[in-house]
């Protein structure tokens, strides 16, 4: 079977969330800060360590058959690739940012300032779409003091708590676009077997940490009760138990409105409620 290579962020952000990622599904690999490149022994892939900007032409040029990268990367450096997985983590807005002092209330009165940011590709079509003309000043870091040397009337960065905007007397103005990490590959890669399989082992993760495994005793008269508020993947698994008339119910639960379901399961009836993560869930 051919070798094929994941392009993952050297370090930074993406870094540690990308090897956790790759570990949760099997993959065997050490990661050594200096390497460049890490092989996987139980599986025919290879990890490339790399600049989070340089991993979407890898993949378009097909240097990496895979990358994980911030969808904000990939529409700066417009590249032609397949989007096989948005992952969940490393999650940020590109916004606009006006000092806290300034007049620019609404996205027209942007037309003639200048708007100091790393992503000119991105703020320059967005400024196209809403037909504003405005002076787009290209730097490599650090664009949030920008305004307070006086280089820019705005800025255009990315923001996740907003404590960078807050501590440099900026407030957000327009959200430009919303981003997260994703898997991508080189097009036409999600066609080929072993890029399959590795996209099913990063869904069985990622179905994993929506979900916990729940088992609950209840008397069996509530048990029709109880099945109503269970998703469960098919219908809970019923165990009888020791004592006449009770059962132990094996369920899982999303993650996203956990406390609703578990506050209605105990009006219902359900005891003894025990809470387990999921590795992996294979459909
Ligand atoms: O060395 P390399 O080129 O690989 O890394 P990098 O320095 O270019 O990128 P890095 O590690 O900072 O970010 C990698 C990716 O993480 C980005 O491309 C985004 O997809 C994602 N991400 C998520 C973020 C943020 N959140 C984020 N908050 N990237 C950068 N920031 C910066 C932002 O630029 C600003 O300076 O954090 C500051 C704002 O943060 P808050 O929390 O104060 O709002
Ligand atoms: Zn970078």
């Amino acid at each position: 079977m051919k070798t094929l290579k994941i392009a993952i962020q050297k370090s930074g952000r993406l870094n540690e969330k990308s090897v956790e990622l790759l570990k949760n599904c099997g993959l065997s690999f050490e990661n050594y800060k200096s390497s460049l490149i890490s092989p996987v022994s139980n599986f025919p892939l290879e990890i490339l360590f790399l600049r989070d900007d340089d991993i979407p032409e890898y993949v378009q040029d097909g240097i990496a058959d895979l990358g994980i990268v911030g969808e904000n990367v990939i529409h700066e450096t417009e590249v032609e690739i397949s989007y096989l997985q948005k992952l969940g983590f490393g999650k940020c807005s590109l916004k606009i940012a006006v000092p806290n002092n300034s007049h620019i209330e609404t996205l027209s009165e942007l037309g003639g300032k200048s708007i100091a940011t790393t992503y000119p590709v991105i703020l320059g079509k967005f400024l196209k779409k809403h037909d504003i003309t405005a002076e787009i000043r290209t730097i490599s870091g650090s664009v949030e003091i920008s305004p307070g040397l006086g280089l820019s009337d705005a800025i255009c960065d990315l923001v996740s708590t907003g404590g960078t905007l807050k501590s440099n007397g900026l407030i957000p103005f327009a959200d430009v676009m919303s981003s997260e990490a994703v898997l991508i590959g080189r097009k036409g890669s999600e066609n080929e077997e072993p890029v399959k399989e590795l996209i099913q082992r990063v869904q069985s993760v990622l179905r994993a940490r929506e979900t916990k495994y729940v088992v609950l005793n209840i008397h069996s008269d509530n048990l029709p009760a109880i099945t109503k508020l269970l998703p469960g993947i098919k219908s809970p698994s019923v165990i009888p138990l020791a004592e006449e008339g009770w059962v132990a119910v094996h369920t899982v639960i999303p993650e996203s409105d956990f406390w609703e379901r578990i506050s209605l399961l105990k009006q219902a009836g359900a005891q003894g409620i025990v809470v387990m993560p999921i590795e992996k869930i294979i459909l």
